[in-house]
């Protein structure tokens, strides 16, 4: 049932739509509008089809979510077929996933690779979308749908020298596909969110020296990872309508229980030991989900956590002074939380130091090395694990513009502005999967639930002859209303901007300090775009019979 829009079937650039990204969010929703029937032309910048799995392939990165939760629901024979080795798997399985996907429902061939979108210009008359690729050429579409990640565009720090470094610098971000050799070399590791933190343990293994430069600590939970069992992959076959169950009903999408029953404030100090003891063996996120159901809404409960915590880092550091460096003092939640083995561990070994960096700041890199404290440390090696222009960067570096000439960059001067993460007053017809103001969750789930919204709304703008949907303003207003009141109703988030959180823009020097993401749940989002749905889409203006040129 192939069917191009016909107003636009002579214009040998026109496609129905156009979808960036080749991650889980793109893929999902070239699958999905190919379904409907329509003409898609889908770009990448990487050489791959894997989205962030395809740059950050550095040792050690691995999922946080876990296995049977990290994949697509939407086919029962794809669900049970796919075996990952590991509960958390490592990022080269979740690249060969996301390819395997591509090949066995045949999406390979929408996809045009290595490609930068240069703009995407809404043109007013035609009620179309011009995108044009730093390949040279100009498509025309309706639909302009992107799946370009929360945490995909890397961020370059700013310190003086870099560029004369005279040793090997990389990028967890943009990690080179052949071998690294750190062997008798002296390596800088700086950064330590969750590329940093799991790189450490293969440089700590590998390299000579390694010294990690560290501005704010994180909570880093075990990972809790183990072989992936028969049992737990029959349970994809067998059990998972429960899985899928718990993941819609869960605020982060995860199939955890919604309630433990117990709360740290009423616990006695031998309960809380217990608790925190177990969740930490666990591993994963069951300490924020899985210990007390008061963790992330009351400070004091909070505060116990941030004391277990410190307590297992001044455990495990047996310096006290490095102990003391690596703790943090923000509410855990604040700040997206690692997991990994081996970070902590790291420090007891001698060829392994620790800089902090809010003591004694990178003042200059040189060719031998970096500067702090007006000291000279001199390497082989610099790895920058140094994360993302988060949730905004993606969008705002492919020179968006919408209806009236405004371009996304300006509509966002102060922050994201969407409605509920997959659309943007003045820009009709733009559809955003896991956009800004989405919810922060296991991705995959989300990426299908935004992916499905999407498709079911072009489904019924072609079933109603519609020609365009635009979020109105004062559905965003609503939405960024929302968003920012419920940040602001959070002890942990009031704290983002202290903790040079993403979450509010402030990992980034110059970006404006907003809440970036929809913190009311994965499970309350889904509820209100199937709400959207239902209402046959309220908080849209809806037009049809654009004349056309
Ligand atoms: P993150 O989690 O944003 O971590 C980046 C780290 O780099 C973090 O420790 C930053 O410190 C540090 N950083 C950033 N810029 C600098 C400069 N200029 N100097 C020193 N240190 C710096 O990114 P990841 O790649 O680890 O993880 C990204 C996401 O992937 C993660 O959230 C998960 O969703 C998966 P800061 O904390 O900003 O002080």
């Amino acid at each position: 049932m192939e069917q191009r829009d016909s107003h636009s079937a002579a214009d040998p650039r026109y496609v129905d739509a156009v979808v960036v990204g080749a991650g889980f969010s793109g893929l999902f929703a070239t699958w999905r509008l190919t379904q409907l029937g329509l003409t898609v032309r889908a770009f990448d910048l990487g050489s791959e089809i894997g989205g962030v799995w395809t740059w950050n392939r550095y040792p050690g990165a691995q999922t946080d979510s876990p296995h049977h939760t990290y994949r697509y629901t939407f086919d029962e024979q794809l669900l049970s077929d796919w075996r990952y080795t590991k509960k958390f798997p490592p990022g080269n399985e979740v690249r060969a996933y996301l390819n395997h996907v591509a090949d066995r429902f045949g999406l390979r061939q929408y996809y045009t690779l290595n490609t930068r979108i240069e703009s995407a210009t809404f043109d007013d008359a035609s009620s179309l979308w011009e995108i044009r690729t730093d390949g040279g050429e100009t498509v025309r579409t309706k639909y302009f749908v992107t799946g370009v990640g929360l945490v995909s565009e890397p961020v370059r720090p700013k310190y003086s020298g870099l560029d004369t470094f005279g040793g090997e610098l990389y990028y967890t971000s943009n990690w080179p596909q052949t071998p690294v050799d750190l062997a008798g070399k002296r390596v800088a590791l700086i950064g330590t969110g969750s590329s940093g933190t799991q790189i450490s343990g293969w440089v700590a293994d590998n390299a000579a020296e390694m010294t990690v430069y560290l501005r704010t600590p994180n909570y880093v939970a075990p990972t809790g990872n183990r072989d992936v069992t028969d049992d737990d992959q029959l349970e994809l076959r067998d059990g998972f309508e429960r899985v899928r169950a718990q993941m819609r009903a869960h605020p982060a999408s995860f199939p955890f229980a919604l309630t433990q029953g117990r709360l740290a404030v009423d616990a006695t100090p031998e309960e809380l030991d217990a608790v925190f003891e177990e969740m930490w063996n666990r591993g994963g996120f069951s300490l924020l989900y899985e210990s007390f159901d008061d963790v992330s809404t009351d400070k004091r409960a909070n505060d116990l956590l941030g004391d277990f915590f410190r307590r297992k880092i001044a455990e495990i550091v047996t310096d006290p002074a490095k102990a003391a460096v690596l703790s943090p003092h923000y509410p855990y939640g604040s700040k997206r939380p690692p997991t990994g083995d081996a970070f902590y561990q790291s420090f007891n070994r001698e060829h392994v130091s620790l800089v902090d960096l809010r003591a004694t700041p990178i003042t200059e890199v040189t060719k031998r090395g970096i500067v702090t404290g007006g000291e000279l440390r001199e390497f082989d090696v610099i790895i920058l694990a140094t994360g993302f222009d988060a949730s905004t960067g993606a969008f705002t570096r492919m020179n968006i513009t919408g209806r009236d000439g405004v371009s996304l960059a300006e509509h966002w001067v102060n922050g994201p502005r969407t409605f509920a993460g997959v659309a943007v007053h003045g820009f009709p017809n733009m559809f955003m999967v896991a956009g800004p103001q989405s919810p922060f969750s296991n991705l995959p789930p989300g990426a299908e639930l935004a992916g499905n919204w999407i498709g079911d709304c072009i489904e019924w703008m072609r079933e109603n002859d519609v020609d365009r949907v635009e979020a109105t303003a004062a559905a965003e207003g609503d939405w960024v209303q929302l968003c920012n009141d419920i940040a602001a109703g959070s002890f942990a988030l009031a704290a983002a901007v202290e903790a040079n959180s993403w979450f509010a823009g402030a990992n980034i020097e110059g970006k404006p300090r907003a809440i970036n993401i929809y913190f009311g749940g994965a499970n309350a989002y889904a509820d209100k775009l199937e709400g959207e749905a239902s209402s046959n889409y309220e908080s849209f203006e809806i037009t049809s019979n654009v004349t056309l040129s």
